[in-house]
């Protein structure tokens, strides 16, 4: 594998839906640096033995001979190999930082619990059982309970959202006129609602759904090129 062959591996569902979260922030930091990379798509239950075995999740990075996984060190990764303005300075990781902690603990789990049973349902068969039976694990309910009031569960994360919608309502990005890694660690979370489910999550936010337009027409409309799950169902 030459330098500039880089080989990114990527959940896919089984019609090649690319909804990961934390990959989209992988792929959009290597857009914004213009870092060629060819792309890998797996399964949830080929993920064991992606890139050489040993790794429990994606996004997985080979460069050269290194092997980084987890977005955030992929981030540090790559990002630090240039002069690190991506992060918009020691505030700009902090605050990076934050929103990786944050949106784990809330967004990300509010997303899963609108779209379980979509994200479960786009899937290949040997991928639904894993899914199905380590999400009922992780949250002790079938799939279809997990979200049992779908419009309070949306209005509590527009709630929740609401310092974000404010701060991105004055400004175009993040980092300004430019954006930063934050954005693309929120551009990611926004993502994978838009590929994974057909709730709206950003109406009630005004702000971040002008935010959220912007950054699905970054890189030659990179996010955008993915259909929405809206769109999938359209055709
Ligand atoms: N902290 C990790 C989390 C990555 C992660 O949870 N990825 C999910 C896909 S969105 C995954 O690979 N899950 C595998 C599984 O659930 O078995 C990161 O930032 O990369």
């Amino acid at each position: 594998m030459t330098e500039t062959n880089r080989l990114l591996f990527e959940l896919e569902g089984a019609q090649g839906q690319r909804f990961s979260p934390y990959v989209w922030r992988t792929k959009m930091v290597l857009a914004h640096l213009g870092i060629d990379y060819q792309s890998q798509g797996v399964g949830f239950t080929d993920i064991g033995q992606a890139a050489g075995g040993g790794f429990k999740t994606v996004p997985i990075l080979f460069e050269g001979q290194v092997c980084v996984s987890d977005s955030w060190a992929i981030a540090e990764t790559i990002i630090d190999q240039t002069d690190g303005a991506l992060f918009g300075g020691p505030a700009g990781r902090s605050f990076a930082r934050y929103l990786h902690d944050w949106s784990s603990l809330g967004m990300l789990g509010s997303i899963l619990r609108l779209n379980a049973v979509t994200i479960w349902q786009d899937q290949a068969p040997k991928d639904q059982d894993y899914f199905r039976r380590s999400r009922e694990k992780r949250f002790a309910k079938p799939l279809e309970e997990l979200c049992p009031d779908p419009q309070g569960e949306l209005k509590a994360l527009s709630r929740a959202l609401r310092p974000l919608d404010s701060a991105l309502g004055g400004q175009p990005f993040f980092g300004g006129q430019t954006p930063i890694y934050a954005d693309y660690i929120l551009f990611g979370n926004a993502q994978f609602a838009r590929c994974s489910g057909p709730h709206a999550i950003l109406s009630q936010n005004p702000g971040l759904e002008a935010w959220f337009e912007r950054c699905l027409n970054l890189h030659g409309g990179l996010g955008r090129s993915e259909p929405s799950y809206i769109e999938r169902h359209a055709r």
